[in-house]
């Protein structure tokens, strides 16, 4: 009888590599990952904390400050009549504010994102679809915040490289940075309250986790936000006028001691004659001006900032007449607003309105004068716009005629 032969199993073609994946198998080497470790203390949730509570202030005051720029800039109907005319150094206080916690948010991010980049490496991907959402918010944070600050800079140079219009885009991602990074306090809310300080029951049980490592990181980060802050924040606190060596704008560089924005040259302005010249006022009682009868009215002098919604601002010596006073000649009702319109031949500033608390607060000018000097071309000559608590944009140069609005 033949004797049953067991089937032969087809020979491995390459048994060294078999029996090296079998051990590899059982040493779970495989189970390591295929990226760096990351053990330090510097990627910890201690340090994300510190960070991130710095960086989540700065993002709260471009929030607010942010909402208050795009309400005094374009109030909805209902609101133009009642945004305040003070403090009349509101608006240059906000803005500055604005564009200075912005910066300071850059290297704040920056080192906030390094904290925290090892997560990349997470393994598995996904938990839970808990552990997505959580991933998926994250995402949204880190790169609308990086496109908000990113963009944010380059419009304070006045440099677009981009196809959108910058106003509405930051805008609608402020809500979004709000959102996700609210969102992301919420679910990171334990680890917070574990790592907020120094006290907190989490690292009093750890208590040689804070090591000069830590500091150093900390110290090194503080002397970025001082640095940045420090060389661009003469551009509206002038007293630091001195250190302002990195902004773009430097607030004595300028005509008549004043910064500009946009040049006669490029409004197209260089040649109005004083002779020519005339204020058209519309109202209940209509009439025109020449630049002699305007310099006959009662003249008042002020001092008012131009605050320019990019981030600059300084005081000047404004000399004209007052608003109320042309609006009275013109018979207009007290709750009356005006539309003032520009000598420029087109630009988003031609045309600028003008609520109620503005038009009839006593520091609000139709200006002739700055700084002691008849106004040059570049800032308006003959007449323009100045008035309390008014984003820069909206403070009128080369007008030449003037709408009651009721
Ligand atoms: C989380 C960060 C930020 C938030 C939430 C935020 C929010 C806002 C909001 C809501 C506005 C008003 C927009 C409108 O008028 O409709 C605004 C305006 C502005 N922001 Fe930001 N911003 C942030 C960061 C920055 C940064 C980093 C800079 C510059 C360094 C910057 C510069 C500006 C400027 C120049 C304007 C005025 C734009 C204009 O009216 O022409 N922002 N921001
Ligand atoms: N007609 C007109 N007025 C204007 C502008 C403009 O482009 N056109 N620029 C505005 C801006 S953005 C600012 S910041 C102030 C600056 O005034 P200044 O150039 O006299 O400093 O003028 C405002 N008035
Ligand atoms: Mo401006």
């Amino acid at each position: 009888m033949e004797r049953m032969r067991t089937p032969r199993l087809p020979r491995p073609k390459r048994p060294e590599l078999r029996d090296r994946i079998q051990r590899l198998k059982r040493s779970r080497l495989f189970e390591l990952p295929a990226f760096p470790v990351f053990s330090g203390r510097l990627h910890d949730p201690r340090t994300a904390t510190s960070i991130g509570r710095w960086l989540g202030l700065a993002f709260a005051v471009c929030f607010v400050t942010g909402l208050i720029s795009h309400y005094l800039q374009r109030p909805p109907d209902w609101l133009a009549p009642l945004l305040p005319s003070r403090p009349a150094w509101g608006y240059r206080v906000t803005q500055g504010l604005h564009v200075a916690s912005g910066i300071a948010a850059i290297p704040l991010l920056f080192a906030k994102l390094w904290t925290v980049y090892p997560r990349l490496f997470v393994r598995p991907v996904v938990r839970s679809v808990r552990h997505l959402l959580e991933r998926l918010s994250i995402g949204v944070l880190v790169a609308a915040a990086v496109f908000q600050l990113f963009t944010g800079l380059l419009n304070t140079v006045q440099w677009y490289p981009w196809p959108f219009s910058f106003v509405p885009v930051h805008y609608a991602t402020a809500w979004v940075v709000a959102g996700a990074l609210l969102l992301h306090v919420a679910v990171k809310w334990p680890d917070i309250r574990d790592h907020w300080s120094r006290r907190s029951p989490g690292t009093l049980e750890l208590p040689a986790q804070d090591g000069p490592d830590r500091r150093s990181l900390l110290t090194g980060v503080t002397l970025a936000v001082g640095a940045v802050t420090v060389t661009t924040v003469g551009q509206s606190f002038t007293p630091l006028k001195k250190l302002d060596l990195l902004a773009p704008r430097h607030p004595d560089h300028g005509q008549q001691g004043l910064p500009v924005n946009r040049t006669a040259a490029a409004a197209g302005t260089t040649s109005v004659s004083a002779r020519d010249w005339r204020l058209t006022v519309v109202g209940p009682r209509p009439y025109e001006l020449t630049l002699d009868d305007l310099r006959a009215l009662p003249q008042h002098e002020v001092e008012l900032p131009i605050a320019c919604v990019e981030g600059w601002s300084r005081n000047a010596h404004w000399g004209g007449v007052r608003i109320m006073d042309l609006l009275e000649l013109a018979g207009a009702p007290p709750g009356a607003g005006l539309r003032f319109v520009s000598l420029e031949r087109r630009g988003a500033y031609k045309v600028m309105d003008m609520g109620r608390t503005y038009a009839h607060d006593p520091l609000t000018l139709l200006a002739l004068r700055l700084n002691g000097e008849v106004l040059s071309p570049d800032h308006g000559f003959p007449a323009r716009v100045i008035a309390p608590n008014r984003p820069g944009v909206w403070q009128t140069k080369w007008v030449t005629r003037m709408e009651v609005t009721l």
